[in-house]
């Protein structure tokens, strides 16, 4: 089947900016707010120049390049990602998404195609939380669900705010408000991205159409306790905040395995003060539920917090739970889905749907406008990890349905 876009110069976009922010194991980190990530935007910036976008960013750093319709009042056809990506992550996270969607409508350019709708992609600022342990802050922005004392509030390890971050890279914090977008100024979102699991290999699929998003729940749980000498003090006498966390960290497994696609992790642990020959006074450990029911989420974290009592109490340790970022499951709308499903026709493609267990920022936009997400297929599912891997054919399949979708939706 030929395909219109240039698979060769996507797979070129690809691998360049798959080099910033690379480490001696090919791990990539390219936080937000940071030198790594600012380089990335300037390539994308003049990728998005040569495909005849103007190119601009908003006041908290949303990276945007807007092709032009013919009614240049009309709402816009949004269609994004990210480049930022997790600590030691994959090339492909959230660059896929963008760089397809620049191929798309570069294509479109160099056919002399204007659509009537404007189309705008969309390098959202901070998808990750890698840095914040937050999450979407560019998607939330432009929804009106960040605050300024959010930005103010979360900080890195190095306890620098958000809102910090973004000052020391030109952006201000405190016009957060004019990022806001309202729904009758957008027509619809698309993303496309990488599966980061295995369903399109087991079915030996290229592209897949989303149906829906899992809802994240992120918790910060703190298990404080009595510190002492690990010599001196007997067994029976200890109050180990250690031991606590380890106890309902297992039993956060059991809670989760017991539904039916519910997911549970933690990512991160610190003990204080950390010492060999130390019981440590309090321990601090993150928690990722994930499920594509609001019901079973609410549930699974009340779950979590009875949890969380009775282990304290029993052990005679203190516990506190706070929600670092929650982002209700989404559905992907019908009308975006139906024109997947004909692209994928046009495409010569299989048509075959599936959920994301993946969060991304189309959840936060479905809130906006009516969403639809192409997922293309992982190599053995890995993702969040330097081995990340989508074939150069995979990718020029699901930026061929992107661009007849986006042909489609964009025309009057
Ligand atoms: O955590 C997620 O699901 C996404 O990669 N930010
Ligand atoms: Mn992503
Ligand atoms: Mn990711």
């Amino acid at each position: 089947m030929e395909i219109n876009i240039n698979k060769e110069r996507l797979w070129d976009h690809i691998h360049s900016l798959g080099k910033i922010g690379r480490n001696t194991e090919g791990g990539l980190t390219r936080l937000s707010f940071t030198e790594e990530e600012k380089a990335a935007k300037e390539m994308v910036s003049q990728w998005m120049e040569e495909a005849d976008m103007r190119v601009y960013t908003d006041e908290i750093g949303n990276l945007i390049g807007r092709y032009e319709g013919k009614n240049v009042d009309a709402p816009v056809v949004l269609v994004g990602s990210h480049i930022d990506t997790v600590i030691n992550g994959g090339k492909f996270d959230g660059a896929a998404g963008i760089l397809s969607a620049i191929e798309a409508i570069h294509t479109m350019n160099e056919k002399a195609i204007t659509p009537y709708y404007p189309i705008e992609v969309i390098a959202f600022t901070d998808e990750e939380g890698a840095r914040f342990s937050n999450g979407m802050l560019g998607s939330k922005a432009i929804a009106g669900t960040l605050t300024k004392e959010d930005l103010y509030q979360m900080k890195d390890s190095n306890q620098v705010s958000a809102a910090e971050a973004m000052r020391q890279f030109g952006y201000d914090p405190e016009k957060l408000d004019t990022v806001k977008r309202s729904p009758e100024n957008l027509k619809n979102y698309l993303e496309l991205h990488i599966e980061q699991g295995k369903v399109l290999e087991d079915n030996d699929l290229s592209v897949g159409i989303v149906t829906g998003i899992a809802g994240p729940v992120w918790f910060n749980v703190r298990i404080t306790g009595e510190s002492g000498h690990a010599g001196a003090t007997p067994m029976g006498m200890r109050k180990d905040p250690m031991v606590g966390a380890s106890i309902i960290i297992s039993k956060i497994e059991e809670i989760a395995s017991k539904e039916k696609q519910a997911v549970a992790t933690t990512g991160k642990i610190e003990s204080h003060p950390g010492g060999i020959n130390i019981i440590p006074d309090s321990i601090e450990f993150t928690v990722d539920i994930r499920d594509i029911s609001e019901e079973t989420l609410i549930r699974l974290e009340k779950e979590v917090r009875e949890l969380v009592e009775q282990v304290t109490e029993k052990r005679g340790l203190g516990g506190e739970v706070n929600v670092l970022h929650r982002v209700s499951p989404s559905v992907a709308s019908p009308d975006v889905v139906k024109q997947l499903e004909e692209s994928c026709m046009k495409a010569g493609l299989p048509t075959f749907h599936l959920p994301s267990g993946a969060g991304h920022d189309a959840m936060i936009m479905s809130e906006l406008t009516d969403m639809g997400m192409i997922f293309v297929r992982s190599k053995d599912g890995i993702s969040h990890n330097p081995n990340e891997w989508t074939d150069k054919m995979d990718l020029a399949n699901g930026t061929e349905v992107l661009f007849h979708s986006l042909n489609e939706l964009a025309s009057e």
